[in-house]
């Protein structure tokens, strides 16, 4: 285990070996530093320092030889370098997660090593010079302020936090018996409205609950496995013993046996069970303020996309395994989950106006909308996630009041998502002290190249400043961080995670994040969300198809006619379906696919190409962006002469007659493809191949990871035309020659599903973090208290002026009385 910091020297230090190194092949680093400087200050990129080390050398031997040698992996793992000559310092990542900062100095090449709030000094040196030189410049350092918490240290297990935690429990209680008494307090203080559960105040010390539950074991031994709890509930109150142990005798038997183990020889995995079946939680709230948030009519909406379906199916997932544990616990508690998104008075048809919506597919959920208000009443509009600041501390006070309100009291745990619901969710979570966990779905900081240190170029149109300050405060309040796959945390062998990019960054001008957050830190956990299975199931599955569906669908995709809907036509309906669903932004990319298929006449041979995205009518569009991609879009469908062979249809937002959509194209023997330039996860990814059509997605980001490459599907390069279009079409002529080949890329793609991307799994994994992370912040209160009274400052002092920055848009408010 390495220290809290998790940047103890290693033994394969750079800073050490690169001296040495460099005086083996002087001669050709001199050559290759004096190019680095030689364009004076500037930012270089790894793809540029390789391209530029590379080209120093002329000798092929020599090149090969140095290339594969140490330094050119030096160069391979630097992410960017900062030049100012005559330094170059270099930010090396040779391990996801795994920094180091050397500065060397072009004309001696001596070398130095230099700490991270050293190097990003070095880099705004070139956007702000002053400010870099400026001693006091306001430089945060979260990681100073978590010295006691044990760190993860191997990459690896980055995103194992919940394990990882089990076992620092586990080494505590097994270092001396007197430690088990947080979780006799912990277990004291059960309670459900009042009531008491699992063990009450006779029962105040340690041995007399060892006693009780060896006791409470022999007792329900000897009775019929099934009999219900009731039947013998007084006989447990009279040792102490209360409801929540199980429905029946077995199942109280496992648990008294559990907590047994735990007392007696505590390990992860008993701790870890025996944890996830304490009753602790029961109403969940569930914050996504931006966008339209909606159960109809919203997909499609600016600001609104998989986000909002990733919600309603994870609290589907929620109320259902909540609803599972509260009875396995023999208790007759009805569960609420909330989640509280913004009313929208000016909802364009959708029913975000409504202030409480009962959730479809559920028993005990609603939705509840809580208008933005500012001192001239509530705002009407919809305003962009890009805008929304200063409407947030306002926001999570009223949200918070009507929360305590329908709930009657405080929730159990309290999940953030997105930048705006991240930052609401740790300002109500630390004012009622309940255990926090956040969801990114994308951190924006990653998506624009540069965007921290160009923040002030950035910021008119995207307040960054406020985003990435909200961001920073959000993921060091939160108890628990939930990712859906490893390299949103810790990124991929070349590539860094999104979360890591957050470790030490810099705004020159604003702030100097020395340490932002460690991937390393245990809070960080794996959980992929799922597909609802009931809306995309394999095509295969002939009994289950909604066949009403089939006529709209084949008009959809074979009509002749252009309409306000769809325009293009399939001349050869006997070719597979190459098919694409997604927004209309830049960074998905379906404008790329169209380009790719335009231009290789083998794949336009082999398959029709369907697209789902957007507006066809830029005129419709509200959104730069999208407005560019629809003429793009326009444009390549002429240039490449498309008509005959690619179908564009507008945006679809009936989710179960898509599950369809999916199933027709399956039925044709067709492929999904996901050709976005960065996808953080790509739920259309997991939809299709639910739905068994064979899928070829970026390699760029999350489904990089949800496919394992020509197995159970394929990754494609978006950056590389020919490459991926290529590969498309060799899957292609591969299903011409071998007919079975198409079902076993079906069928291993469902089997990828079911092994790791469903809700079940999800809900199990996320209810155990509430569990877990809420008694090590029990454990941890002071730690804690200490860091939340830092960043408490930080969000007073800086995020709070920085919110006003932001220009408001509430011209149109209406005036309402204001309670608070
Ligand atoms: N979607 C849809 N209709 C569309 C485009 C997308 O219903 O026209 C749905 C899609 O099925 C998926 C979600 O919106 O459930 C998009 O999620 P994804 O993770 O792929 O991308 P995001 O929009 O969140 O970046
Ligand atoms: C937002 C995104 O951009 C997608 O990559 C995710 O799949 C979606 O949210 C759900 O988390």
């Amino acid at each position: 285990m390495v220290g809290a910091r998790g940047n103890v020297k290693r033994s394969d230090s750079i800073a050490d070996a690169l001296p040495e190194a460099l005086k083996q092949s002087r001669y050709q680093m001199k050559r290759c530093f004096a190019r680095y400087v030689s364009k004076g200050r500037r930012l270089m990129k790894n793809q540029q320092l390789m391209a530029e080390l590379e080209s120093t050398m002329d000798d092929k031997v020599e090149k090969s030889k140095l290339m594969e040698g140490f330094l050119g992996l030096v160069i391979c793992w630097t992410q960017e370098a900062v030049v100012l000559p005559p330094f170059v310092a270099f930010a090396v990542r040779q391990h996801p997660g795994i920094w180091e900062y050397v500065k060397v100095n072009a004309e001696d090449l001596f070398v130095n090593e230099i700490t991270a709030s050293e190097f990003l000094k070095f880099k705004e040196t070139i956007y702000d010079e002053r400010w870099a030189n400026d001693e006091d410049a306001l430089e945060v350092d979260f990681g100073a302020l978590d010295l006691s918490t044990p760190h993860l240290s191997l990459p690896s297990s980055i995103g194992n936090g919940m394990q990882f935690i089990s076992k620092l429990l586990s080494l505590r209680l097994n270092e001396k018996p007197k430690n088990a008494k947080p979780l006799l307090d912990y277990l004291l203080a059960l309670n459900h409205r009042g009531e008491k559960l699992m063990i009450n105040g006779f029962l105040d010390t340690v041995s007399r609950l060892q006693s009780a539950l060896i006791l409470a074991e022999v007792f329900v031994s000897n009775l019929p496995k099934n009999m219900p709890f009731e039947k013998f509930e007084q006989r447990f109150q009279a040792w102490g013993l209360e409801k929540g142990w199980g429905d029946t005798a077995e199942r109280v038997k496992e648990t008294v046996n559990s907590l047994s183990e735990v007392l007696q020889s505590p390990d992860p995995v008993n701790i870890e069970k025996f944890l996830g079946r304490v009753p602790t939680i029961f109403n969940i709230v569930i914050f996504s303020p931006h966008g339209y948030f909606g159960q109809a009519d919203v997909l499609g909406l600016p600001d609104t996309g998989g986000q909002v379906v990733y919600i309603l199916d994870q609290v589907r997932a929620f109320e259902e395994e909540l609803l599972l544990r509260i009875k396995q616990q023999g208790l007759t508690i009805t569960p609420r989950i909330l989640v509280v998104t913004r009313l929208i008075p000016e909802a364009r048809g959708t029913k975000c106006n409504q202030d409480l919506e009962a959730i479809l597919n559920t028993k005990h959920s609603h939705i509840l909308r809580v208008p933005f208000r500012t001192e001239n009443g509530v705002l009407r509009q919809w305003v962009s996630r890009f805008d929304i600041y200063p409407y947030l501390e306002r926001y999570a006070r009223d949200a918070a009041a009507k929360v305590l309100d329908i709930l009657e009291g405080k929730p159990d745990l309290i999940i953030g998502n997105y930048t705006d619901g991240n930052l609401v969710a740790s300002l109500v979570a630390s004012k009622l002290g309940v255990t926090q966990g956040t969801i990114a779905h994308a951190l924006e900081k990653t998506k624009y190249e540069d965007s921290d240190v160009k923040w002030k170029e950035l910021d008119p149109k995207y307040h960054f400043s406020c985003q990435f300050t909200a961001d920073m405060i959000s993921m060091n309040t939160s108890d628990f961080i939930i990712t859906s796959t490893y390299q949103e945390i810790a990124g991929s062998k070349d590539r860094p995670g999104q979360y890591e990019s957050h470790n030490a960054f810099t705004m020159p001008g604003l702030c100097r994040f020395a340490s932002g957050i460690n991937v390393f830190d245990p809070k960080f956990n794996i959980a992929s969300p799922g597909a609802d299975q009931s809306v995309y199931f394999p095509h295969t599955q002939k009994h289950r198809r909604l066949t009403s569906f089939l006529p709209a669908i084949e008009e959809l995709l074979y009509s002749k006619q252009d309409n306000d809907e769809h325009i293009g036509f399939l001349e050869d309906k006997r070719k597979p379906i190459i098919f694409s669903m997604a927004r209309l932004d830049t960074v998905k990319n379906i404008t790329g696919l169209v380009e790719w298929y335009g231009k290789n006449s083998r794949l336009r041979e082999l398959v029709n190409l369907v697209i789902v995205a957007g507006f066809l009518d830029p005129s419709k569009s509200k959104d730069r962006e999208e407005i560019s991609e629809i003429k793009k879009m326009h444009s390549l469908i002429d240039k490449y002469q498309l008509k005959g062979h690619l179908r564009w249809i507008a945006a679809q937002n009936d989710r179960v007659r898509n599950g369809e959509l999916y199933r027709c194209v399956a039925d044709t023997k067709g492929a999904f493809v996901q050709p976005a330039l960065y996808e953080a996860f790509g739920l259309t990814v997991i939809e299709a191949m639910n739905c068994g059509l064979p899928t070829f997605a970026t390699n760029q980001g999350g489904p990089a990871e949800i496919i394992v490459d020509a197995v159970s599907g394929f990754h494609i390069d978006p950056t590389n035309s020919n490459e991926s279009s290529n590969k498309i079409a060799d899957f292609f002529a591969k299903c011409r020659e071998d007919s079975s080949y198409w079902n076993r890329v079906s069928t291993a793609g469902l089997q990828r599903i079911n092994e790791c991307y469903t809700w079940k799994i999800y809900a199990t994994k996320v209810l155990n973090m509430g569990s877990i992370y809420g008694f090590w912040r029990q454990l941890n209160k002071e730690e804690k208290q200490a860091k939340q009274r830092y960043v408490k400052l930080f969000y007073n002092l800086q995020f709070r002026n920085l919110a006003k920055t932001v220009p408001a848009v509430d011209s149109t408010s209406e005036p309402v009385p204001v309670s608070s």
